[in-house]
């Protein structure tokens, strides 16, 4: 059997991208197959070339992970878009943003955009945050959509993944899917009207760029809430820093409990402040704990 990839799901079309000859087909799944699962933008197919169009889906391999919004599965990457200014950064809903990411399995790395508008303080600002997040394990990459810069190393960076793009309204999460896929496209709308007139996402499309990679965008939003997708005593799993130090307590949530090493690494200057601050921020503790580990 042929492997492809479902890259557009819209009602009752499917489109399948097969690695083979890089062609695109309208993907006809057996019923088999339909009572087994519903498929998503993401999923790998497998299946034949029944003629110059379609490809008959036999089978969808497992998925290793899965987004809700948008719904898309088997995402490698998920390129968290942020802007030092316009929009202001907001270093609390990259945390948030990260910790999600983390949760779903779904590789969350951070991309600056619109350096092409600071100046030399600012330059320096971003270079702090820039390490702040590497320190905490974390890869960080600045692009200037505008200016195409940092594109290509983008690209290379993104070779044969499935990747999405996130982050918060008007920070260039379209203008850098254009630059990487190479034209300019009219991204399709991703959201539509329901009855009650609310917008919902129905769907994404995976954009084929490169060499075997893919990209999707996503509408941009201004608050997103670590909680609404898992429990406080949970998030100190999505904090890639904190699994490095060993608490006397195996469930220690770094707030009050003795022999803390991760309070222990905030005081050190090893982790962050501003991460720890958020941490207390998500969990809704007391940020005064903060206080006499940091000046
Ligand atoms: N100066 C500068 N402006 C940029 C850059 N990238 C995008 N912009 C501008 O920022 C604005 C928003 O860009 P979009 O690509 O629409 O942002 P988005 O993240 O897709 O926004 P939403 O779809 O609302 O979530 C546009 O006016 C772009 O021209 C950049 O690298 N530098
Ligand atoms: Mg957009
Ligand atoms: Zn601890």
């Amino acid at each position: 059997m042929r492997k492809g990839l479902v890259i557009d799901r819209e009602a009752q079309m499917i489109g399948v991208y097969l690695f083979e000859n890089k062609k695109i087909y309208r993907g006809i799944p057996r019923k088999k197959v339909l009572k087994k699962t519903k498929i998503y933008a993401g999923d790998y197919v497998l299946g034949e070339v029944v003629d110059e169009n379609t490809f008959a889906i036999e089978d969808i391999e497992e998925r290793k992970n899965f987004l809700v919004r948008p719904p898309v599965a088997n995402v490698d990457k998920v390129l968290v878009v942020m802007t030092l200014k316009m929009p202001e950064f907001d270093n609390f809903l990259l945390d948030n943003l990260l910790a999600v990411y983390e949760y779903l399995n779904a590789d969350p790395v951070i991309v600056f955009n619109k350096i092409d508008i600071l100046d030399e303080s600012e330059k320096k600002e971003l270079k702090r945050w820039e390490e702040l997040y590497k320190s905490a394990g974390y890869d960080v990459l600045k692009v200037s959509a505008r200016e195409n810069t940092g594109i290509e190393r983008l690209k290379e960076y993104l070779k044969g993944a499935i990747c999405i793009l996130a982050g918060p309204s008007g920070v260039g999460k379209s203008s850098i899917l254009s630059r990487l896929v190479g034209i300019q496209l009219e991204t399709r709308e991703v959201s539509e009207k329901t009855e009650r007139g609310r917008h919902t996402t129905t769907g994404v499309k995976l954009f084929p760029f490169g060499d075997n990679s893919f990209i999707g965008d996503t509408p941009g939003f201004s608050s997103v809430d670590a909680l609404y997708f898992m429990d406080k005593k949970e998030v100190r799993l999505y904090f890639r820093e904190f699994l490095r130090y060993k608490c006397r307590f195996p469930d220690c949530t770094h707030t009050k409990e003795p022999g803390c090493q991760v309070k222990e690494a905030v005081k050190k200057g090893e982790i962050s402040c501003e991460r720890y601050r958020n941490y207390l921020k998500i969990i809704k503790e007391d940020i005064s704990i903060a206080k006499d580990l940091c000046q």
